[in-house]
């Protein structure tokens, strides 16, 4: 069994982990650079400044999210390390790694757009020229290679000064701002790079405010209309994408992790379909183009009363995302009964130990069967073409000194992976259009901001403080990988 020649095989980034270079060119500051390291047991912490400019530190925790008193704002300070300031510096880096994903055969490429290298306050009307070329340098550089670039236009950062001056995507304001971002994006890379998602992991917002939506009070009603605003400037961005250019597919992106219930106690069933609901509810407007009547429900239980214009329902059944990508590194259970030892995951806290299953020093679980899940449920809840543009194992890689790294357990995690999605494919008959392995080149870790958390088939001589020359070196995995991209998928040995 293989995949078709058609399939996108690549690797995904985000630039508030990769890119650095985060005064450089004229870059304004994102919310991801007032994000200091933390570790697995020691939370990130956001800094921000009182009105008599004393420092403090949020921390984090499980979350990201803000509840900063009035007048104060999110600030980078003296004394602290933001690992998203060099990153792994993709922005000195830029050739060399897309040299790197040419000789692994990649045929696409994620990477996400800064907006504050577009737009450093974000509210600007014309973009800042030479972000505008950087980028367009990179996308012409992945052509060089046959590699197809899939851009995420808000992975994890909004504008600093957007969260600091207007709540971030509490504000109604940010749609316009986003979609004249959107628009210059369709414009300025005309020709150079057909797909777009919008929004990275759209459940975030729901879960970390901060992170998803630069959002610096937090309440119930926030982040729901935080979200509004994000599914209209979503919708907006299809029209635009559409009337702008016919060949533009855009897509949705969503943290998705199948969930299932502990025992076959009807309450851990119905526990496992309430999680799910809460994790499709943001894939349901975005792809159905309506609210759910789960959340509708839950809203007016809570006393949450979005605010939204007379045509927004009509906006959103309109334009509908093209696709649906997701990120899925394995799945959770859930008990009713809180047995079991608490599992970990990514964001999905709740979660209790699955002992099917086993876990990565982070608590996270392997499961061998999760994509074909995964994408039968999307599927057959969605009827869309569908995407994985997320799926790896952070491990604590050891460096030989030739420079290898012998990640055998990596090439384990993927040959399982990639087998349950090549079912899925030829078995359950799946319309996927690729697969972008998360963190191809290493970078920092968004949960902790560590680099000992490692997902790439390329090493970077980078540590946890800071240290390190940044050179790049070949894993075991890299090769796996170009063999199973050469064969279609068919040698996973
Ligand atoms: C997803 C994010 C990525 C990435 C990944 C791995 O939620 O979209 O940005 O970081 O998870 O998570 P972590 O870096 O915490 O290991």
């Amino acid at each position: 069994m293989k995949f078709p020649k058609t399939f996108l095989w690549g690797g995904a980034t985000a630039a508030n982990q990769y890119e650095g270079g985060y005064l450089e060119g004229g870059k304004g500051l994102s919310t991801s650079d007032a994000m200091t390291n933390g570790s697995h047991t020691v939370p990130r912490r956001i800094t921000w400044k009182d009105t008599e400019g004393n420092i403090h530190e949020q921390p984090s925790g499980f979350g990201f999210t803000m509840n900063l008193p009035e007048g104060a704002e999110v600030v980078t300070a003296e004394g602290y390390y933001y690992p998203s300031h060099t990153a792994t510096d993709f922005y000195g880096h830029w050739k060399e790694d897309i040299a790197l994903m040419g000789e692994m055969g990649f045929r696409c490429f994620r990477l996400s757009i800064n907006w504050a290298r577009m737009f450093p306050k974000g509210d600007e009307s014309e973009p800042n020229e030479a972000g505008v070329q950087f980028y367009s340098d990179v996308f012409d550089e992945c052509k060089k290679y046959g590699i197809e670039p899939l851009v995420t236009l808000s992975h994890y950062e909004t504008p600093l000064y957007l969260a600091n001056h207007y709540d971030g995507w509490v504000s109604r304001d940010l749609i316009d701002f986003y979609v004249n971002y959107a628009r210059t994006c369709f414009e300025r890379f005309r020709g150079k790079v057909k797909y777009y998602l919008t929004f990275n992991e759209i459940n975030a917002i729901g879960m970390m405010p901060y992170m998803g939506g630069g959002v610096l009070h937090d309440t119930p009603l926030n982040r729901a209309q935080a979200a509004h605003h994000q599914f209209m400037a979503s919708a907006l961005t299809v029209k635009a994408a559409h009337e702008m250019d016919p060949d533009l597919q855009i897509g949705m992106m969503l943290a998705y992790q199948p969930v299932y219930g502990y025992s076959c106690d009807p309450a851990d069933q119905l526990m496992a379909l309430k999680f799910m609901d809460d994790t499709c509810f943001y894939s349901d407007v975005q792809m159905l183009g309506r609210y759910p009547n789960y959340k509708l429900e839950e809203y007016k239980r809570e006393g949450i009363e979005v605010k939204m214009e007379a045509d927004d329902l009509e906006i959103l059944r309109t334009y509908p995302c093209d696709f649906l990508s997701f990120s899925c590194y394995g799945s959770s259970t859930v008990s009713a009964k809180k047995e079991g030892v608490k599992g970990g995951g990514n964001m999905f806290a709740y979660a209790v130990k699955n002992p099917y299953l086993e876990t990565n020093a982070w608590d996270w679980a392997t499961d061998p069967d999760v994509l074909r899940i995964a994408l039968n449920q999307l599927f057959n809840r969605y009827h869309k073409p569908l995407f994985v543009v997320e799926n790896g194992i952070g491990w604590a890689d050891v460096k030989e000194e030739d420079g290898s790294v012998h990640d055998s357990y990596r090439i384990d995690y993927l040959r399982a992976n990639i087998r349950s999605m090549r079912d899925a494919v030829n078995l359950d008959g799946i319309p996927l259009m690729g697969y972008t392995m998360w963190g191809c080149i290493d970078l920092v870790s968004a949960g902790t901001g560590e680099m000992r958390k490692r997902y790439g088939f390329v090493y970077v001589d980078r540590d946890d403080e800071g240290n390190g020359t940044l050179a790049r070196s070949r894993k075991d995995s890299f090769f796996w990988y170009k063999k199973c991209i050469e064969s279609d998928g068919e040698d996973l040995d």
